[in-house]
């Protein structure tokens, strides 16, 4: 390393080979906390053979390929991940995309990038947060509180923290209805239509701060989407209590999937982290960190163990149905805290991170995070557990030592359990039977094999392998960090999502994937569950406002070229054919309030028009057989012409019409 810099040539920090050694005894040595944050490859001297194996095709790179002992498996691999022109993919991947508020569509095996889903961002392309339509979704389910503080803000939130998106159950595998994602950024949970792929619902929980974790009831339906409050402040949360962390709480709820109403809550010791569900229906589960309840680094990683927490679905819904708790903030609140007959908190080292149900419906793994192991536990001793037959620690049946910075697992339905190494930067895959023989004393190693990624993984995901139809043919590895797996495009690096093969003995990595910020997390879910439609149906409930408004006006969102006004208030109807709009121009006041409507009347797959009025900084997507609508004030005198923004036909650029607007006579 340091002959490189003796030579005038700096040592390049990112490269793997780099971090390993030094960098790794470092970060050991400063504990694992700090540990987590550092780059760490393999052991010095450690070939990075899946790395050489998968590298892109840049020039020079031919000879790794052939080198590699692996060479031959790999190329088998890299066919199966050809998805040639034309042709589609076996499945689609809904992924997160964190900081930046939205969900990304996928197709795997391609890592082709095929829809971006605005949720909890504003986006330009589609109105969203701009709309009447969209705008009703994200502020209909806000919190009082919050809609008064939003009043000066525009009215709603304009960014979003997106992690966990996973898709509505029936009997134990996905049912193509719906995906819930949660924003951890400003407490919100989101539903997401599969037939239109757009957002219909959102809520922001009432007494919670954060919401973190979330996983969806698999049995017998969804039901419920489980959401984890992360950190605990107090109830209310409205200055009267300030620097008592002891009076602070953490809350955990459960959504109605179908009403998208909070069903009810729960008050928890610890902080929640991440969340998942049985295939019985019984049980959900937690994990838990901070269990010290500190406010500062150091306080909340004092402790060598933390728990999971187990939900007793049962006895919580007797509870509610009896009227046997507080309503708080409009809900029902029940006190599961340490004691309570709700909640088990079970004991595992040290600030466990995720929480994963196997697909055979028995299994549940705990991610040790701070911890090198994970720990697994039987779900059909939680009957057992809840009626104080066995002691909490008695429902663990293995606890293999896997690597460093345990986060998440994911599984290939065949006995096998893939869990991400944060800071080993590799998947451990490893066999749930022998962590169990070895629990009780058999001689034998779990671990399969180990693979290096690249780099800092945090969630990894399975084809299919959340639900009980896990197919273990794909995994991805979400990597944190790329490093120098792309070309360099400045400070800000993309992240790495990896695509691994799992259908034989052993994985082998075959595709890098870029991506922007930052997807946690992501589902792998079989193309035959979803069915999106490709034209809107014309009775849908998405612009039910706009419906009843023309009903009100007496005229038809179809046909109407008609300019409604009562007092300042001004509506416009019109609609659009391709490549026209129905009016060519209309004149308002300086001063209206001005609401138009446009309906595309378009029966053509793929024909999305738009509909952008230049220097009015209004804009907005019209799929079609869709009414959208935008509300403005028209402040500015002038002439400005509007046009379709969205490339529709050969005269798509002549598709334009102007508004005028007649100054204010003073
Ligand atoms: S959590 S990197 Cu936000 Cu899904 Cu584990
Ligand atoms: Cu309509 Cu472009």
């Amino acid at each position: 390393m340091s002959n490189d810099s003796h030579q005038g040539k700096p040592v390049d920090p990112r490269r793997r080979a780099v971090l390993g050694g030094g960098a790794k005894a470092v970060a050991l040595a400063a504990g694992a906390s700090s540990g987590l944050l550092a780059g760490c490859g393999p052991k010095a001297g450690e070939p990075a053979v899946a790395g050489a194996a998968s590298a892109p095709s840049a020039p020079g790179s031919q000879a790794s390929h052939a080198a590699s002992p692996n060479a031959a498996t790999t190329n088998a691999a890299l066919a199966k991940t050809h998805v040639g022109p034309g042709e589609l993919d076996e499945y689609y991947v809904f992924f997160s995309s964190g900081q930046s508020g939205e969900l990304r569509i996928m197709g795997l095996p391609s890592m082709r990038e095929l829809m971006r889903v605005p949720v909890f961002n504003r986006c330009s392309a589609t109105g969203w947060g701009q709309t009447n339509e969209s705008l009703k979704v994200l502020t209909e389910g806000l919190q009082p509180e919050t809609r008064k503080f939003l009043q000066t803000r525009g009215g709603t939130y304009t960014n979003g923290d997106l992690h966990h998106p996973h898709m509505s159950f029936t009997d134990g595998t996905y049912d193509g209805r719906y995906i819930f994602v949660n924003d951890k950024a400003n407490t919100r949970v989101a539903r997401i239509r599969c037939d239109v792929m757009k957002c219909d619902k959102i809520i922001e929980l009432p007494n919670q701060h954060t919401v973190h974790g979330l996983r969806v009831q698999k049995f017998p339906k969804t039901g419920y989407v489980f959401c984890n409050g992360e950190d605990r402040t107090p109830i209310p949360n409205d200055g009267s209590v300030l620097d008592e962390p002891k009076k602070y709480q953490c809350v955990f709820t459960a959504v109605d999937g179908e009403t998208m109403k909070v069903a009810w809550q729960v008050l928890v010791s610890g902080n929640l982290d991440n969340v998942d569900g049985d295939y019985q229906g019984k049980y959900c589960f937690s994990t838990c960190y901070n269990s010290e309840e500190g406010v500062t680094l150091a306080e909340s990683t004092a402790a060598e163990q933390d728990w999971v927490v187990v939900f007793n679905l049962k006895r919580i819904e007797e509870a509610v149905a009896k009227g046997d708790f507080k309503k708080i903030g409009g809900v029902p609140v029940l006190d599961g805290r340490k004691g309570s007959r709700f909640t088990r908190y079970i004991p595992v080292p040290k600030s466990p991170h995720g929480i994963n149900t196997a697909p055979d419906g028995i299994h549940v793994v705990a991610n040790g995070k701070l911890s090198p192991t994970v720990t697994v536990f039987d779900v059909r001793k939680f009957d057992d557990l809840f009626d104080d037959k066995i002691q909490p620690r008695d429902t663990v049946v293995a606890e293999p030592e896997l690597g460093l910075g345990p986060l998440h697992t994911a599984f290939d339905g065949r006995g096998n359990a893939y869990t991400t190494l944060f800071i080993d930067s590799q998947i451990c895959k490893w066999s749930i039977e022998k962590a169990i023989a070895k629990y009780k004393g058999d001689k034998v190693d779990p671990i399969v094999q180990k693979l290096d990624v690249h780099y800092q993984p945090g969630h990894n995901h399975t084809s299919m392998g959340q639900t009980k139809e896990a197919d273990g043919k794909w995994l991805i590895s979400l990597n944190k960090f790329s490093k120098d797996r792309f070309l360099n495009v400045g400070p800000l690096k993309p992240e790495c999502d990896q695509l691994v093969d799992i259908s034989g003995d052993k994985m082998v990595l075959v595709h890098d994937s870029p991506s922007f910020a930052e997807p946690h997390d992501a589902t792998i879910i079989h193309r035959s569950k979803v069915n999106p439609i490709s034209l809107w149906k014309r009775d849908d409930p998405m612009w039910e406002d706009a419906r009843q408004q023309a009903k009100a006006d007496n005229v038809e969102l179809e046909t109407a070229s008609q300019i409604i006004r009562q007092g300042n208030k001004v509506r416009v109807y019109m609609f659009s054919v391709a490549p026209t709009y129905s009016m060519t121009d209309f004149t308002v006041k300086q001063g209206d309030e001005v609401t138009i409507y446009v309906t595309n009347r378009d029966m053509v797959e793929d024909l999305t028009h738009g509909f952008t009025i230049v220097n009015y900084g209004i804009a907005m997507e019209v799929p079609p057989q869709a009414t959208v609508s935008v509300t403005f004030k028209a402040d500015r005198a002038g002439v400005f012409w509007y046009y379709c923004q969205w490339f529709c036909h050969a005269m798509h650029m002549e598709m334009k019409g102007r508004m005028l607007v007649q100054p204010r006579r003073t």
